[in-house]
């Protein structure tokens, strides 16, 4: 209704004499502010760390400088055929040389923590030995940086680029590699935890092992899909469970070696992919399903690795192919740890509960089941509420970090230089609405770290597959980019609660 047009009707004149009445008597009342406000602020509990991860490699760049020796993804990403895009990760975000920068990036954002990873070529080029100097100088100079920046460092010591000189004579399928892992976490901790306090020792041990050693088998709406990353081997059953067993004994023999050689009081502990099951219909016995469920899936991993020992299914449904293994082997995977991490990017599946042996059923994903950009990414918000949960519930766990969740998106860059990642604001909005129920409900959730900071080399999508990042990059002039997502997470750490 417009006041200037020269043809109201009665009706209309009588209503636009009635709002000039209420507007002057609006006028003379004090001005009031209107702002409106959600029902219930969701917010987290104090000291709640923010944070965004990366790693060494989908970073760094400085693939062969100052002395770092190669790793099994400089190889894998030299070979042809192997990155979707031909792009490797000998520069890609040239993090050695511009890490003041990105770290700015992140105090811009309100991070008060950062998830990094430590590359193992970098301090023992050849796998074991003498550390080099300028490699450990490199992480100082980060450490001391993001120390000063307000920002809390914590540092994975394994995310998946083992020396190439290991792999060259047999890598994870050797029981030495645990051993040589731990030694290496020894050396890093005892250089660097008078500012790191927070470990993290593998990232993803289903991910390089499973996809790394056979390709590894995804659930996914409308069929499955198998990943593969380095070393690309294609190993048998019986192998595959042989690695898997030398990467959490390398976990355990690790934390040992954090206690060993640390400051007292510094923390660690593992960050994996769980696999979790979501009760389809939250009621007592499907959640009791999922449960079930959930231990289950987890079992050549986080499983083993918290209860010190391989579950009866596991050891049944891999018969002859079950790993070997010895007492003292087990007790050393479940060495204590401080806290568990866990990546949380999808729901492995939806359950039931069923009166068959197991308890549960699976749900088919529906073939038009919501995900994002990535085929692999099935949207289930839920995920990131019961996976911690199952984690305090059958683990008693003490602390838990989502040390990873994240997007990727087809972000262009609009005509007014913006980038409009709506896909991937509602993506964090629903996912940590349920994060926040998580602690809400008593879920000692300590922090969250966004995958990732800025778009980086995405493993075999490379650079410019899939887009993570809160900052958009321009891999060609290393610019950085704030895309609308970054304003949201800013806006979240601020406030402390979901916005
Ligand atoms: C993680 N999945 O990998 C890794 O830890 C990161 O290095 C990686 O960049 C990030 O997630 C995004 O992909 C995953 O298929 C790879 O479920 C695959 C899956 C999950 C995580």
């Amino acid at each position: 209704m417009s006041e200037s047009s020269g043809r109201q009707s009665a009706v209309f004149g009588a209503v636009s004499a009635g709002v000039a009445t209420l507007r002057n008597r609006m006028a003379s009342r004090p001005k009031q502010q209107t702002v409106v406000q959600p029902s219930s602020e969701r917010v987290f509990p104090s000291g709640f760390f923010w944070g965004t991860a990366t790693s060494a490699y989908q970073i760094e760049g400085a693939w062969n400088e100052d002395g770092k020796g190669p790793s099994i993804w400089d190889t894998y990403a030299h070979m042809p055929g192997r990155i979707r895009d031909g792009t490797t990760g000998d520069v890609a975000n040239d993090h050695y040389h511009l890490y003041r920068r990105d770290v700015a990036l992140m105090k811009s954002l309100g991070a008060s923590a950062y998830r990094f990873s430590i590359s193992w070529p970098r301090i023992f080029p050849e796998g074991r030995g003498t550390p080099n100097p300028k490699g450990l100088d490199f992480y100082n100079r980060l450490v001391d940086e993001l120390v000063a920046s307000g920002i809390e460092p914590f540092a994975t010591l394994y995310h998946w680029d083992l020396p190439q000189v290991l792999q060259d004579n047999g890598g994870w399928q050797l029981r030495d590699t645990a051993k040589a892992f731990a030694d290496y976490a020894g050396c890093v901790v005892e250089k660097l935890s008078d500012r790191v306090h927070h470990f993290f020792t593998i990232n993803e041990f289903r991910t390089f092992v499973d996809a790394g050693h056979r390709g590894h088998t995804l659930n996914i709406p409308g069929g499955d899909l198998t990943i593969s990353v380095a070393p690309g081997l294609r190993l048998t059953p019986g192998e595959l469970n042989q690695v898997r067993h030398h990467a959490v004994l390398g976990h355990g023999l690790a934390v040992q070696a954090v206690r060993a050689n640390a400051r007292a009081g510094t923390k660690v502990g593992p960050a994996e992919v769980i696999l979790c099951a979501v009760p389809m219909i939250e009621s007592p016995q499907h959640i009791k399903a999922a449960e079930r469920a959930t231990r289950d899936a987890n079992a050549p991993f986080l499983t083993v690795m918290l209860e010190g020992k391989y579950t009866d299914a596991y050891l049944k449904k891999t018969g002859s192919d079950a790993p070997r293994f010895t007492d003292e082997d087990l007790k050393i995977i479940a060495s204590p740890v401080d806290f568990v991490g866990i990546n949380v990017y999808k729901p492995a599946c939806y359950v039931l509960a069923s009166d068959n042996d197991r308890g549960w059923t699976e749900v088919p994903f529906a073939k038009g089941h919501p995900r994002m950009v990535n085929r692999w990414l099935t949207v289930g918000p839920e995920a990131i509420y019961w996976a911690p949960r199952f984690v305090q519930s059958l683990w008693q766990a003490k602390e838990i970090f989502i040390t990873e969740n994240g997007c990727a998106s087809d972000d262009v860059i609009a005509a007014d230089g913006k980038i409009y990642d709506t896909d991937r604001v509602v993506f964090l909005r629903s996912y940590l609405t349920q994060l926040q129920r998580a602690t809400a409900d008593g879920v000692p959730v300590k922090g969250y770290f966004h995958w990732s900071v800025m778009d980086n080399f995405e493993w075999t999508a490379g650079l410019t597959g899939n887009r993570f990042g809160l900052f958009h990059v321009d891999f060609k002039t290393q610019q950085r980019v704030p895309k609308l997502s970054a304003t949201w997470f800013r806006e979240a750490a601020k406030r402390n609660a979901v916005v």
